[in-house]
């Protein structure tokens, strides 16, 4: 299998490069220009009746807009069903089909992350394997890309999911629109597409998948979104439960904290600091011009202690700012920097 493996491996370098020239000299007979090569990763856990029709789909749209230079790569998370044997299939009949398998499951964003750095397209598509996301998608995400775009987000804007999922999802998006300072609407859709760069850049760890638009759109990339159409889940079942928001919501404050963050933790504690103490100064302040115009007496105000305590909170948190600066002007690594290009 590992030997199939890198002789494909080999094989799609070649297509590559067909593929590139192709991209400079076409045009000329009106026909639909084949775009550059094209890699699909797709993680997938336990999704053994979907992935023949996945593979039948794909096959079909692949073969028309990048006609031999596509490859799709199905990372398979430990799978328990005969998800992996499915895939061998596919591969039997269509070289271009690959998969990894994982020895046991590591989680989505592992998995991405596996396929991220295998991939070898020019444009990197992610999608599910769960037949929701639809493969008739696939042209109208690479034309946005094509467009200028370096990372396009589907957003399903039907969604065909029973509501204890859907409305989650939408505070969800909302609140990671609002942190992260960038507009999109579902950042969560399996279907998006890369240019190269985003996914050799971008490192996805942890459940950190849920935030690849964000990270990207930090990291200097055109991030966009595109409506695309959603199916009901028709084999197999939905593998993320409810549980999954509350990691998602402690997942963005470490992605906050450790992007935006790390290198001034005073704009974080020093922000949040100053306004607690504030707001507990402003409270007692109120509660003392009170007891001097001898309307109160303090004894029975419990509100003196909150505003107590909200200084003694604040002014901690100011200290640990401090604190986080020292530490960090202590151990300042060597910069990562993203380069987008240079001359010559
Ligand atoms: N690699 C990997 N993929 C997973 C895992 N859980 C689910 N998936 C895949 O992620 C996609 C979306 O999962 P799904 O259960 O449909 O989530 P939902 O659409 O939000 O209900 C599907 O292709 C699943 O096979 C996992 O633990 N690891
Ligand atoms: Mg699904």
């Amino acid at each position: 299998m590992s030997e199939e493996h890198s002789i494909n491996r080999s094989q799609h370098n070649k297509n590559r490069y067909r593929g590139r020239r192709r991209f400079r000299s076409n045009d000329a007979g009106g026909r639909m220009r084949p775009v550059g090569t094209v890699t699909v990763v797709i993680p997938l856990l336990n999704e053994e009746e979907s992935l023949p029709i996945l593979g039948a789909k794909l096959e079909e749209v692949l073969n028309r807009i990048a006609p031999d230079s596509w490859n799709v790569l199905f990372i398979d998370d430990g799978s328990t069903d005969g998800s992996y044997r499915v895939l061998e299939d596919l591969h039997t009949k269509n070289h271009r089909f690959t998969a990894i398998r994982f020895r046991r499951n590591y989680g989505k964003s592992a998995a991405l992350a596996v396929g991220f750095a295998e991939a070898r397209g020019e444009y990197v598509i992610t999608m599910d394997a769960d037949l929701q996301d639809d493969p008739q998608e696939l042209p109208a995400l690479i034309a946005k890309l094509e467009e200028g775009y370096d990372l396009v987000s589907g957003w399903k804007r039907k969604r065909y999911d029973p509501w204890h999922k859907t409305i989650p999802s939408k505070l969800f998006n909302a609140v990671t629109s609002m942190m992260s300072g960038i507009k999109l609407h579902d950042f969560n859709c399996g279907l998006k597409a890369y240019r190269r760069e985003v996914v050799e850049t971008v490192q996805v760890y942890g459940e950190m998948h849920r935030y690849i638009p964000a990270l990207a759109h930090w990291e200097g990339f055109r991030v966009t979104e595109l409506p695309v159409q959603h199916h009901p889940r028709k084999y197999g079942v939905s593998k993320f439960g409810v549980s999954r928001f509350l990691k998602g919501f402690l997942d963005l404050l470490t992605v906050l904290f450790t992007t935006r963050f790390v290198k001034r933790p005073m704009h974080l504690f020093g922000g949040v600091g100053g306004l607690f103490a504030l707001i507990g100064f402003v409270t007692d302040l109120y509660l003392a011009i009170e007891w001097a115009l001898g309307l109160t007496s303090l004894s029975n105000r419990p509100l003196a202690l909150f505003g107590v305590a909200m200084i003694i909170v604040g002014v901690q948190l100011v200290s640990i700012g401090l604190i986080g600066e020292l530490i960090v002007k202590n151990s300042l690594k060597r910069e990562r920097y993203s380069i987008k290009e240079r001359i010559p």
